[in-house]
C-alpha cells in the first residue's frame, strides 16, 4: 500500500496493556495506520496492591527513538501522552517542529486514573505553554481541563465549556473536553471547541467500570481519523464511538483493573 499513513505516539508504556503506548498501537492498527511509538516511560503495578511504579527512559534514548521513527517517510500524525518531565515535553515539542508535523493530537496526561499526584507540577506549566499550543486537538479530561484553564475544579457543563474556550485561546485549535462519566445525570458528555462552535457529545453512560485506557485510546482514535484524512470535528465524533464500543467491551483483568477492549469495533465478540 503506497498511501499508508504513518502515526508516531510519543508516550509511556503501561504494562497492563491498557493505556499508553499499548492503547495506541492497537488503535492505530485498527484505524488502518501504521504505528510507531517512543517510549518515554515504563510504567508497572505491584500485583499485591496494584500501586504504580513509573520508571523513566533516558532523554537521549527518547530523541533516539524519535530520530528512527521520523527517519522514513512523512508521519501523518503524531499523539503524545505521558511525559514525565520538562525535557520530555519539550523534545515532543521539537519534534513537531523540526519535522513541520500538521496533525497533533495532545493528550496532556497528568494522573493515571486512580493515582491522585500529578506527575510533577511543574509539568503542568509546560503542558500548558510549550506542548499544548501545538495541538491540532488536545483531549484533556475533567481535572486537566481545570489545571489548563486555570479554573480548577470544574462540576458542571458551563465550567466545561468555559474551559474548552480558554484552553482554545492558548492556542490549541481544537479542543475536547472529556467530562465522561464524572458530572452528575446519566449522560457521559464530552464537549468539543473549534474556536467558532460549541458541540456538546451525549452519550449513555457505561455502568460498569472497565474503563482503563479509554482516554488513551480515545486520543489516539483521534489522531487515527486525522491521519485517514478526515477533520478534526469528525475525527472526534469517530473517536468517541470507537471508544464507546472500545469501553462497552470492557473486561475485568484482576480484582484492581480492567481494560478497555481496543479491537472491539472490528472483532467478533
Ligand atoms: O491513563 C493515563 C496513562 C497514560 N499512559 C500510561 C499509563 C496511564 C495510566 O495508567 O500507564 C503509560
Amino acid at each position: 500500500m503506497s498511501d499508508i499513513k504513518l502515526a508516531l505516539t510519543i508516550a509511556g508504556s503501561d504494562a497492563s496493556g491498557g493505556a499508553g503506548i499499548e492503547a495506541d498501537l492497537k488503535t492505530f492498527e485498527e484505524y488502518g495506520v501504521y504505528g510507531m511509538a517512543a517510549i518515554t516511560v515504563i510504567v508497572t503495578m505491584n500485583p499485591e496492591n496494584w500501586t504504580h511504579n513509573v520508571t523513566l527512559i533516558d532523554s537521549d534514548v527518547i530523541r533516539a527513538q524519535i530520530a528512527t521513527a521520523t527517519a522514513g517517510r512523512k508521519l501523518s500524525v503524531l499523539k503524545t501522552g505521558m511525559l514525565a518531565n520538562v525535557e520530555m515535553i519539550q523534545i515532543a515539542a521539537d519534534t513537531i517542529d523540526n519535522n513541520g508535523i500538521q496533525n497533533v493530537v495532545i493528550d496532556p496526561v497528568m494522573v493515571c486514573k486512580g493515582e491522585n499526584a500529578v506527575l510533577n507540577p511543574e509539568n503542568a506549566d509546560a503542558l500548558k505553554n510549550i506542548l499544548v499550543p501545538k495541538s491540532t486537538v488536545t483531549t484533556p479530561n475533567l481535572f486537566e481541563a481545570g489545571v489548563l484553564s486555570g479554573l480548577g475544579k470544574i462540576t458542571d457543563l458551563g465550567g466545561i465549556k468555559e474551559a474548552a474556550k480558554r484552553i482554545h485561546a492558548t492556542g490549541a485549535k481544537n479542543v475536547v473536553v472529556k467530562g465522561g462519566k464524572a458530572l452528575a445525570g446519566n449522560a457521559a458528555i464530552d464537549v468539543f471547541f473549534d474556536g467558532t462552535n460549541i458541540d456538546v457529545l451525549e452519550t449513555e453512560k457505561i455502568t460498569h467500570s472497565f474503563n482503563h485506557g479509554a482516554g488513551c485510546t480515545f486520543a489516539a482514535a483521534v489522531a487515527g481519523g486525522l491521519a485517514n484524512g478526515l477533520s478534526p470535528r469528525d475525527s472526534v465524533y469517530n473517536a468517541k464511538e470507537f471508544v464507546s464500543s472500545a469501553i462497552a467491551h470492557g473486561f475485568e483483568f484482576n480484582r484492581f483493573v480492567g481494560p478497555v477492549f481496543h479491537g472491539a469495533i472490528h472483532a467478533l465478540v
